[in-house]
């Protein structure tokens, strides 16, 4: 679909328009090398790991994100604090290296640091430049994300900041949701009115080994969670295809077999074949076989989940941000998606750390690389040049908002800590009558 759409940062005047076929290529280039440093780093045998399936599951909506919303502090604005599923970090990385800020050797050393390359995960203290927070162990991340904007207010009300906007951006994994720090945690956001805090609950029905729920729907569950606990709720559950056929179904036969539907069910869905797709959804009802009759089996195969649809996500984004209180975004997506038939919806498809080589070819011609089969097979990195159209494009869009994210920067005021002599035990409590004495802690 072409065209253009876009926000004009109506608080601020920055922003530019997008352009969704730009938009889509520049997403390819970014896949195909972020897949390429995981197959790097597999192909050198040394059992390095890593991950493609998360990353090219969420790769539209951090696309969305660093085109058209995560702004960087200035003098006018706070500033966003960017954190991510962490095992998606291939695809910060790529995207770095054609912003310019990590060069390709570094991405070639995926994961192996004597050699200088780029840490598994967003390590602040390994790469103390770039990553703004930790994340990866499950869990942990939401939790400080929770604090962190808390304590962004807590600076505000003080005077020690001032109110000039920024926002906590978290994306959490549907498998991660389930660790017990989240549900938690979401309390304080509502209770503390944290309208500085977005969460991304991305949806892709898959944790590491398996469905997340199978037979339930993790996207209504995640939604009475965040509901409960007073935080607005945005769904995206549909690409835009969907839109003109449930507009259709005014007797809700369609919407009511989709609700009926459990997660296992769409899993399935994503490894059949159009007439598959078909055969499932209409079941024995002829009113949904009326609906679907002017859809070929093609289109029905082709119709996207919302997750990779990136009108949806900027939709949704664009409400999150006017929110005045903590929203959470719950996006649904196709994990492994556009890797092909050998991940893409798999229960395997997180473990997937190879790629044949006729798939790296297949998927080489489908993102539009114009590289060699060999190079293919090779996993060579590519990238447009300076005065390609799409590297224009996302370096204008990061100017717009600011400059370049993840960055993390140590230009902050900094705070003299007292002597540790302040500690000893030579305080006027200490010397009153009855006070205790305790020995010295050993060093
Ligand atoms: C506390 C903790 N336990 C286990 C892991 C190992 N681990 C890394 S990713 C992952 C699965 C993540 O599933 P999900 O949150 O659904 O993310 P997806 O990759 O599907 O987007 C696990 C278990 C971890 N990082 N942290
Ligand atoms: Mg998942």
């Amino acid at each position: 679909m072409a065209g253009s759409f876009g926000r004009s940062h109506r608080s601020t005047g920055q922003g530019k328009k997008g352009d969704l076929e730009l938009e889509r290529r520049i997403e390819n280039v970014i896949r195909w090398n972020a897949q390429a440093m995981v197959l790097q780093a597999q192909d050198k045998n040394l059992a390095l790991g890593g991950h493609i399936a998360t990353y090219a599951a969420c790769a539209t909506m951090l696309e969305v994100l660093f085109h058209h919303f995560l702004r960087k502090r200035s003098e006018e604005y706070g500033g966003d604090l960017f954190m991510f599923q962490g095992h998606a970090s291939p695809g910060i990385y790529a995207r770095a290296v054609w912003e310019g800020r990590l060069d390709l050797q570094q991405i070639a050393d995926f994961r192996q640091e004597l050699l200088h390359g780029v840490s598994s995960y967003p390590h602040p203290r390994r790469m103390p430049k770039f990553w703004q927070a930790p994340t990866v162990s499950m869990g942990l991340g939401p939790m400080t994300a929770v604090y962190q904007a808390r304590f962004y207010k807590y600076l505000e009300t003080r005077g020690l900041k001032p109110k000039n906007g920024g926002k906590v951006w978290h994306y959490i994994g549907d498998g991660e949701i389930d660790e017990p720090e989240i549900y938690g945690t979401i309390g304080v956001a509502s209770r503390e009115n944290l309208d500085n805090l977005i969460f991304v609950v991305h949806c892709n029905l898959q944790r590491l080994d398996g469905p997340v729920r199978g037979n339930g729907k993790i996207i209504q569950e995640v939604e009475r969670h965040f509901y409960g606990a007073s935080w607005d709720v945005i769904k995206v559950v549909w690409g835009s295809e969907w839109d003109e056929l449930l507009a259709k179904d005014e007797d809700g036969v369609l919407l009511a077999r989709l609700e009926q539907m459990v997660d296992g069910d769409f899993q399935e869905i994503t490894n059949l074949d159009g007439a598959g797709v078909r055969k499932k959804l209409v079941g024995d009802d002829q009113r949904i076989a009326a609906l679907l009759a002017d859809y070929s089996d093609d289109q029905l195969k082709a119709m996207r989940r919302g997750g990779h649809d990136a009108l949806k996500v900027f939709a949704a984004y664009e409400q999150a941000v006017r929110a005045n209180k903590p929203v959470a975004i719950i996006v649904k997506t196709v994990k492994g998606y556009g890797m092909g038939k050998a991940a893409e919806g798999k229960n395997k498809a997180h473990q997937t750390k190879d790629i044949s080589a006729d798939a790296r070819v297949e998927t080489k011609n489908r993102y539009g690389i114009p590289i060699s089969d060999e190079d293919a097979k090779a996993a060579k990195f590519w990238y447009p040049g300076p005065e390609d159209p799409a590297t224009k494009y996302l370096l204008e869009h990061r100017k717009a908002l600011g400059g370049f994210l993840p960055e993390r920067s140590e230009d902050y005021p900094q705070l003299e800590l007292p002597e540790v002599s302040l500690f000893e035990n030579n305080s006027r409590a200490a010397n009153l009558p009855g006070a205790r004495h305790f020995p010295p802690l050993r060093p």
